[in-house]
């Protein structure tokens, strides 16, 4: 790769006179290090805290730049999205906004079916060319890691294209992309409703060649009454941890099937959305230590006025991640920026845990802690530096990206 030439192996980069927000677990709010520097080599971060404190064997011979007291974070990490996919459904947007019910527009061939049939129709070549659009507005404010998941394939050779795609997303980008197969997301139109044959076609025949393949990193369902069942999803993760992949869920989004509990049983990385999830859901996941991913654009977007039970999750001690949830239906949103706006705004979550959930948490909920997601030594050096005043600023704004530089393992 080009990037990965420009610095000799070995060779020292330090980035100084920043203010840094480590987001280290172990300080207290954002980690905040005034007059802090931060040193990598081969892409990992050997030194990161106050400039007064750095080895001087690093900086010796190291390629330096001065930050010019600019705010530096961990590159930003969108951990929920559906960014593969072909076209657009903003038919249905002014369908909606002129007065049609989902039937109406479900009727009309709208819904996921219609983003089904648009990616079937797709190359791969075209959903790699399509979906770079997306990527490259959430790479321009700064994010160095996304989740990407499959579903609108529902069959063999489609999730496979759309994984693939996502795959070679992150070969045209320096970007760490993740890869998720929800094959569980919807029914497609072959099945002729019946559920429990196509979650057997998922768990017998999709799943495992997929993971035979290296093709997810992970596998998601959509469990809900317009999918699948918590019984129907424990099918597919019971096939996901015989192939020895990590599951996620779609939970209590538009009511509550205590997907919260479902996933935190299996040791779910994550369970996203979750509107209506309980009490009971969020003891669960902190027991078993299962990050809720927040999802405002999709509430945002729906027009929904149940909110996630941030309060609960907060006394119970589970970790809130945030997430774009880009996609056609329901989120077609790019900006991890306007993302936290919301999350503060419509949910209530602080400027602390805004910025904690779109890089500590976030990595947490793709099972990536160990190597992104703050800034700390042993991290790869993926860097967010900005043109700010105060990290607020970052959550505060709507529609304005002040991001100076990216950097992405060290470039
Ligand atoms: N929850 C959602 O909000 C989206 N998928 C999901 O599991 C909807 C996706 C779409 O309408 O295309
Ligand atoms: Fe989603």
């Amino acid at each position: 790769m080009a990037a990965e030439s420009k610095s000799r192996a070995g060779a020292v980069r330090i980035w100084r006179n920043a203010r840094l927000a480590t987001m280290a677990e172990s300080a207290a709010g954002l980690g905040i290090v005034e007059k802090g520097a931060i040193a990598a080599r081969d892409g990992l971060i050997v030194f990161a805290g106050p400039e007064t404190e750095m080895p001087a064997a690093l900086s010796q011979g190291a390629d330096s730049v001065d930050c010019e007291g600019r705010w530096v974070t961990p590159g930003l990490i969108d951990c929920h999205t559906h960014l593969v996919h072909a076209g657009n459904r903003a038919n249905e947007f002014e369908m909606r906004l002129a007065g049609a019910t989902y039937e109406e527009v479900a009727k009309a061939g709208g819904g996921i079916v219609s983003s089904v049939k648009a990616l079937r129709a797709a190359s791969e070549d075209e959903l790699v060319a399509q979906s770079l659009l997306r990527l490259d507005a959430l790479m321009a404010e700064g994010v160095t890691t996304v989740e990407i998941k499959s579903g609108y394939g529902l069959d063999l050779d489609n999730e496979t294209k759309s994984l693939r795609a996502a795959r070679r997303l992150g070969e045209e980008r320096p970007v760490t992309v993740r890869t998720t197969c929800l094959a569980a997301h919807a029914l497609p139109p072959e099945a002729k409703g019946d559920k429990d044959a196509f979650i057997d076609l998922v768990a017998k025949t999709i799943l495992p060649a997929i993971a035979a393949e290296g093709l997810a990193d992970a596998v998601d369902g959509f469990c809900e009454g317009i999918a699948f069942s918590p019984d129907q999803i424990a099918r597919v993760f019971d096939a996901a941890q015989a192939a020895g992949l990590p599951v996620k869920l779609h939970a209590d989004q538009l009511s509550n099937l205590h997907g919260a509990e479902l996933a935190a049983r299996y040791g779910a990385l994550s369970a996203d959305h979750l509107e209506y999830t309980d009490e009971a859901g969020a003891a669960a996941m902190a027991r078993a230590g299962t990050v809720a991913t927040i999802l405002p654009g999709a509430y945002y977007f729906i027009r929904e006025t149940k909110k996630p039970p941030v309060g609960l999750f907060r006394q119970h001690g589970v970790k809130m991640a945030v997430a774009t949830d880009n996609n056609p239906g329901t989120s077609p949103l790019t900006s991890l920026l306007l993302t936290m706006n919301m999350a503060a705004t419509l949910f209530g979550l602080t400027v602390d845990e805004c910025l904690a959930g779109i890089t500590r948490e976030a990595a947490r909920a793709l099972g990536l802690l160990e190597k992104t997601g703050t800034l700390e030594a042993g991290k790869s050096a993926d860097l967010a530096i900005w043109d700010i005043e105060r990290p607020a600023e970052l959550v505060y704004r709507m529609g304005f990206n002040p991001l100076h530089a990216r950097i992405w393992r060290g470039q």
